[in-house]
């Protein structure tokens, strides 16, 4: 049954999707709709970085080179945009935010998402532990399209996707919780696709 075997055959890489639709969803099938809120920045790698800063003991780098050296995962998942198409069995690898939170000493509860071109984007740290979030370099065998968040992007597939950050260059720590780009434009807070929460109040 293609329920079944949407779960288990096809690419290497481990897969942490369902194979179902969250509600009021539907799959856009082999389409990947690129949804960018301004131009699409191109910073060369030998000009990026991710730092991990804010509420830590110490902040942590990493250039393009250190970055791409830390040990990798390849990674298959469904990915659910909030205007309503999901995209079953996308297949990513990157670094896994486990790896390079270990990298930092902090007691802080939330995170922010920063972007080349000031995207921003909120989501509680537990959310990015425990192999559920990572920074991915690239999609389907080859390096990550500038238009889909090359050279590297934050995937958190569990929620909905603007909560997956394009051209992401760090990660700002924080003991409070502060609303990035959409969420500050009535998004909501969290963004759970499987309970729907599209808007602020739902
Ligand atoms: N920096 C940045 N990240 C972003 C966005 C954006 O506009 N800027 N759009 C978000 C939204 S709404 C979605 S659905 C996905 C789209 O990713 P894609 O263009 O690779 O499909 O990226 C998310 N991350
Ligand atoms: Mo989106």
């Amino acid at each position: 049954m293609a329920f079944v075997s949407r779960g288990f055959l096809g690419r290497s890489g481990t897969h942490r999707g369902t194979g179902e639709l969250p509600p009021g969803q539907y799959d856009v099938g082999d389409g990947f709709p690129v949804l960018s809120a301004g131009p699409t920045p191109r910073t060369a790698t030998e000009d990026w970085d991710f730092t991990i800063d804010g509420e830590v003991a110490e902040r942590a780098r990493w250039t393009w080179q250190e970055f791409r050296s830390l040990p990798r995962e390849d990674v298959v998942v469904d990915i659910h945009c909030v205007t309503k198409w999901s995209k079953f069995r996308t297949a990513w690898s990157g670094v896994s935010l486990d790896t390079l939170l270990a990298a930092v000493d902090t007691s802080a509860e939330y995170a922010v998402a920063v972007s080349d071109g000031g995207y921003t984007t909120n989501l509680p740290l537990e959310d990015l532990v425990d192999g559920r979030a990572w920074i991915v370099d690239r999609y389907e065998g080859e390096p990550l399209a500038a238009e889909h968040g090359g050279p590297a992007r934050l995937l958190c597939p569990h929620l909905y996707f603007w909560k997956s950050a394009k051209w992401v260059r760090g990660l700002r720590l924080s003991s409070t919780d502060e609303p990035g780009f959409w969420e500050t434009l009535g998004y909501h807070d969290y963004g759970d696709p499987w309970r729907e929460q599209r808007y602020a109040g739902d």
